[in-house]
């Protein structure tokens, strides 16, 4: 082969490798399924900026629903079989989320 050929290789490796270090410090996306009634894992511990996807592996559907901080509450509308919903969560803080069909369905998120 000649050098010709692997020069450009090498200066497309150095670019993926930079592009890796410049974005250091990306989003997190956790996951929380739920399934059998329930959200597992029921408690997790986030950093602020990083969000969360609700998975539903139950043949039914459910809800999100977010009460923040302040006693306010976000409806993320309905999660079907197999649909995601990722909600981003800005703010520190212990958010308490339950699905509105089934009251025993609840779970809790900390924001760090
Ligand atoms: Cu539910």
């Amino acid at each position: 082969m000649s050098r010709a050929f692997i020069a450009p290789r090498f200066a497309l490796s150095a670019t993926v490798a930079f592009s890796l270090l410049a974005f250091p410090a990306a989003a997190a996306e956790t996951k929380v399924d739920q399934h059998d009634l329930k959200f597992t894992p029921d408690a997790i511990t986030i950093n602020a900026g990083d969000s969360v996807r609700f998975t539903d592996t139950d043949h039914i559907t459910h809800n999100i629903t977010i009460v923040n901080p302040d006693g306010t509450a976000d409806d993320k509308g309905m999660d079907k079989y197999n649909e995601d919903i990722v909600v981003p969560f800005a703010k520190a803080g212990t958010y308490q989320v339950h699905c509105k069909i089934h009251p025993m369905m609840k779970m809790a998120i900390t924001v760090k």
